[in-house]
């Protein structure tokens, strides 16, 4: 069995982790060593859509064998990686479809509970979509913008509005290659379709047609989600907040939030800040009621309300074996089956809430956003009735600050100032080098890799060699618990150039900008930096790339294929789900460099990571004629010391 020291690099999850393994307690980081894991499906080359299968072909001798129906190596990895794109883009798709609906419910008065916070954002989406504002009423518009969102789930032919936001270049690469995306869920649709038995056979054309998808992801469910919510729910502006499990209280009802919509979370925001619950978790004993965050949701309620975020996905299993939480409530996606055995041993309550996600273990409090408050209070209760029942209570005493909740509305502010709003200030930067490139680091964790140590090696040495970090998803909070997300970290650890930049506006050099729908938010970045001009007339054109280092769910597959499609470089870790078919593969990583401008790349290795995104950069700075000479800055022993975090 693996040192517990080596699963991870956070000091409060080893130490939950050596509590687990006196009390005989076991989480993923256990199963993954009972999981060893299948060459095949490592490989991508084990089909499993129809019965005549299983088939397995083995990547080391491709050409002996074929599926039952005849499908070679190629057509299966290309399938199994296009349903990837699929399953990824569905999840965060219907996040987005459930936001509208919210909106439309809001805006025609079916619900009090939510309401229009961003009007300034709600105009703006409205612009965009040739929606005509003139005299009409606030809900009038926001109608009519939750229809029409809601409206590109089911479209069947043209291009997708959101999608006509990107670079004028990139849109005629996409109508060129015919991956212009339709309606989101045909996108989706059409990958299942073609990727059954019997269906697509031609692995260039199923991968276009999970390219296709995958923008109908970014450009489409993913930003009508983070669009949406910003109008509903506000879009965030900087705030400083804690993480790490060291925001649990010992002598307050805590009660974590975890998933991903924030329909849910913020409604527990609100419930907790009542006076009547605060009067009643007082009744039972407690100080308070704590809320704190896991996962996605907690970037949503972390980076609109501050409020404190536990852990990353990784942590969710620990975070009960605190016996310190009163209720874990669970909507949709990154839930691991795993808490409900863990609560069923301790006073908490697992509590679902949504119809399309119900667990063994759990209580179910079905959450509709028609009396969405009510049934938030009935949750927050729930939790305080278990108080009295707390066992003995292990908090590790690990926090962290950050500063978290950057977007493009507030990097054009910053920069520019309310008045004159504009990213010349950024573009400027990178052209003089002073900032080298934008790198965008998300996704997950995967306790296949030392837990949070990649993340926070890979970022510390981007920013240590002049990147400007953006972040989201689960990697965020990786890097944030080891305290990069701090304005002072840039002259620690920056060049001058770059720490001169972020201490002139008052930023971290490495950004929050939330959850993993809001990826779409680096994708208006990066257009925007095409359109400020000068550093090209493409995002394949920028010095800019992205990295998942710890990645394992689908949606960061997905993520990652749109950001390829719309042409930035991209890198993964951990393993790589095409490596069985050597077709597939190159056309990812190589001849995607003709035909997007950009490609995949895999790296497992933090410190060859990084060479490669700054190789990705630099490349790019060449092409500007913007590159100067630079060596690569490597890190001494002391700071390799202070990465044990
Ligand atoms: Ni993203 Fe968010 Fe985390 Fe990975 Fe899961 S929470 S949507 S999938 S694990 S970053």
């Amino acid at each position: 069995m693996a040192e517990l020291d080596e699963k991870t690099a956070c000091e409060a999850t080893l130490e939950m982790l050596r509590k687990a393994r006196e009390e005989g307690q076991e989480t993923a980081f256990d199963r993954v060593e009972q999981q060893k894991g299948c060459a095949f499906g490592e490989a991508g080359s084990c089909c499993r859509i129809c019965n005549m299968g299983p088939c397995r072909i083995n990547p080391k001798k491709p050409d002996e064998s074929r599926g039952v129906c005849g499908a070679n190596i190629d057509t299966i990895v290309a399938r199994n990686f296009a349903r990837m794109v699929a399953g990824g883009a569905s999840a965060h798709s219907d996040h987005g479809r459930a936001v509208a609906e919210t909106l439309i419910m809001a805006a025609k008065g079916e619900t009090t509970d939510y309401e229009i916070k961003d009007r300034v954002k709600l105009l703006e989406v409205a612009a965009d979509l040739d929606i005509e504002i003139g005299e009409r009423e606030i809900n009038d518009i926001a109608l009519e913008v939750g229809e029409r969102c809601l409206a590109m789930f089911g479209q069947q032919e043209g291009e997708l509005a959101f999608a006509q936001r990107a670079p004028e270049k990139r849109k005629e690469i996409w109508r060129q290659l015919g991956i212009f995306p339709r309606g989101i869920d045909r996108e989706v649709v059409e990958v299942m379709h073609r990727t059954s038995i019997g269906v697509d056979q031609d692995y260039e054309n199923i991968l276009k047609g999970a390219a296709r998808c995958s923008l109908a992801d970014g450009w489409g469910g993913s930003m009508i989600g983070t669009e949406l919510q910003d109008i509903l729910f506000e879009t965030p502006v900087p705030v400083e907040a804690k993480i790490n499990l060291g925001v649990l209280k010992e002598d307050e009802v805590n009660i974590i939030v975890h998933g991903h919509e924030p329909l849910l979370s913020e409604m527990i925001v609100l419930a907790a800040s009542l006076p009547e619950m605060q009067e009643k978790a007082e009744k039972a004993g407690a100080k308070g009621i704590n809320l704190a965050g896991i996962c996605c949701t907690a970037n949503e309620i972390l980076t609109r309300h501050g409020i404190p975020v536990a852990g990353n996905v990784l942590q969710q299993e620990l975070a009960l074996l605190t016996g310190a939480v009163e209720a874990m409530v669970v909507d949709v996606q990154c839930v691991y089956q795993g808490i409900g055995q863990i609560a069923s041993c301790l006073h908490t309550d697992i509590i679902t809430t949504s119809p399309k996600a119900k667990m063994p273990y759990a209580r179910h409090i079905e959450f509709h956003e028609n009396h969405a408050l009510d049934i938030a209070k009935e949750i927050v209760s729930a939790a305080i009735e278990n108080y009295p029942k707390r066992g003995k209570v292990t908090i590790p005493d690990n926090t962290e600050a950050l500063i978290a909740g950057f977007n493009h509305e507030y990097i054009n502010y910053m920069l520019g100032g309310k008045y004159r709003a504009s990213y010349r200030p950024l573009n400027d930067a990178i052209i003089d080098g002073r900032i080298r490139g934008v790198v965008g680091v998300v996704g997950c964790n995967n306790p296949r890799v030392k837990h949070d140590d990649v993340h926070v090696r890979v970022v510390r040495e981007l920013i240590a060699n002049g990147c400007l970090v953006v972040m989201t998803g689960c990697a965020a909070q990786s890097v944030a618990k080891a305290g990069l997300m701090l304005p002072e970290v840039a002259r620690e650890i920056c060049p001058q150039g770059l720490w001169e930049v972020c201490e002139a506006v008052g930023i971290p050099p490495v950004l929050h900008c939330g959850s993993c729908v809001d990826n779409s938010r680096i994708l208006i970045a990066l257009t925007a930096m095409v359109h400020e001009g000068g550093l090209g007339d493409d995002i394949s054109d920028l010095p800019a790339a992205g990295c998942a280092p710890e990645w394992m769910s689908e949606k960061a597959i997905a993520i990652g294929q749109y950001f390829v499609t719309s042409g930035a470089a991209t890198v993964f870790g951990v393993s790589w789900p095409t490596l069985g078919s050597k077709n597939v593969t190159e056309l990812l990583f190589e001849r995607y460099n003709d035909i997007l401008k950009n490609s995949w790349h895999f790296e497992p290795d933090p410190e060859k990571m990084v060479g490669k995104l700054l190789t990705l950069i630099d490349s790019k700075r060449e092409a500007l004629g913007i590159s100067a000479k630079r060596e690569r800055v490597l890190y001494d022993m002391a700071m390799r010391r202070e990465l044990e975090i």
